[in-house]
């Protein structure tokens, strides 16, 4: 079977998912399109060569019932409305991260998933499927450095956009590593602050402050480190090392080119984009999403309970960010629909969020 796919928002990341499903992956034809831009929309067809309808909006493209799959890749903002009309169809869903950008947001999306017979969304957290991160947790898994005590991480980017806001750090920039830790590690989150080092003199943004600094507590006790700077102008890379009892692991850079020395120097290239960064790992999540549409399976990815937790984190971050104090973080466990598919579950607390006194 060939999975007939709607793309909605094509822009940037709508656009290397399309040339992804089109040149790249197998099972899957874009057959609709949509974006607030119809021009853009419109380019995507033409660029892309798909043989693929345009449509004014998400609402029109939803109620085609040749698509088997949507994929979300509007502004964060908007992901939700999209993905709630998606949830009225019997469409699989893909959405780029974030699920939504409030936790009251992504607890209504978790909250409508789970009246349905199963899961259909996936969330866009792609680091799961790098395969340097990969590594590096199989091999913490075997136990060889011990147990981890300390995370750190950077998450580095050249610039951003003129409409990137100070929130924006957290919800589209550190929910990366608000996904990635708690699945690296196996464990929940206790709480989480933010502290803002000197602000950078290249920031433009209205409001934005620029490096930020993230502080996270697990349940085992780990404490994890995340610096985020996205003025950086050198470069986009993502860097992450793990100190454990009897010894450190350190992430790869994959995708660079060799390292020259000569002239009593060394150079190496530094990536300039998430695009090329993680392509592989984008190319595996979406791949492994498509064959389980094929079979009428739910996706196995990073799902909406994923969403849900990050969105939870995010949420307390966007409150340490107002007065830089620590923001604890109480998460309910897992609804048995997210644990097993065969056996859904309408049994789910709500979480609560609470500031240290
Ligand atoms: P972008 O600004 O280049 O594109 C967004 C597009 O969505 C624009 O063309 C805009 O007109 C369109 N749009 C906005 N609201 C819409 C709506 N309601 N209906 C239809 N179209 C709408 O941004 P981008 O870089 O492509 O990012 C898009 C999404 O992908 C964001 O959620 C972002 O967080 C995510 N993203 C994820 C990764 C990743 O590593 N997983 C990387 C980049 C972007
Ligand atoms: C972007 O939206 C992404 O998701 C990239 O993966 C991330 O590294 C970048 O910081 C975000 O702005």
């Amino acid at each position: 079977m060939v999975v007939k796919v709607g793309v909605i928002g094509t822009g940037a990341m709508g656009r290397a998912h399309i040339d992804r499903l089109t040149n790249v992956l197998t099972g899957a034809e874009v057959v609709a399109v949509t974006d607030i831009d119809h021009e853009a929309a419109e380019a995507a067809v033409r660029d892309f060569h798909l043989n693929a309808k345009v449509y004014p909006d998400d609402t029109s493209l939803l109620q085609d019932p040749d698509i088997d799959a949507v994929f979300v890749v509007s502004f964060g903002g908007a992901h939700e409305a999209t993905v709630l009309k998606a949830l009225d169809t019997d469409k699989f869903i893909f959405t780029e991260k974030p699920l939504a950008t409030t936790l009251e947001g992504a607890k209504r999306i978790v909250d409508k998933e789970l009246t349905k017979s199963k899961k259909v969304i996936q969330v866009g957290f792609m680091r799961r499927y790098d395969q340097g991160i990969r590594a590096l947790k199989e091999k913490l898994d075997t136990g060889i450095i011990g147990a981890p005590l300390v995370v750190r991480a950077s998450h580095i980017n050249p610039n951003v956009a003129s409409n990137y806001s100070n929130e924006m750090a957290i919800t589209d920039t550190l929910i990366h590593e608000i996904d990635e830790m708690h699945w690296l590690l196996d464990d929940e989150y206790t709480s989480i602050q933010i502290t803002y080092p000197r602000q950078s003199a290249e920031v433009r943004n209205e409001g934005l402050h620029d490096p930020q600094l993230a502080t996270l507590t697990t349940k085992k006790g780990t404490v994890i480190q995340v610096l985020v700077h996205v003025t950086a102008q050198y470069g986009y890379e993502v860097k992450l090392e793990v100190i454990g009892e009897t010894g450190e692991l350190q992430l790869p850079n994959y995708g660079l080119g060799p390292i020259l020395r000569s002239n009593a120097n060394q150079q190496t290239a530094v990536e300039m984009s998430w695009i090329n960064r993680f392509i592989q790992a984008y190319n595996t999540e979406v791949q492994e999403f498509i064959d389980q549409v094929a079979k009428s399976e739910p996706p196995v990815g990073p799902s909406a309970w994923d969403g849900y937790i990050a969105a939870i984190t995010a949420a307390a971050a966007n409150r340490s960010q107002k007065d830089q104090e620590t923001v604890l973080i109480n998460v309910a466990g897992t609804p048995t629909f997210y644990q097993n598919k065969n056996a859904p579950s309408l049994q789910f607390k709500c979480n609560t969020l609470t500031t240290r006194p």
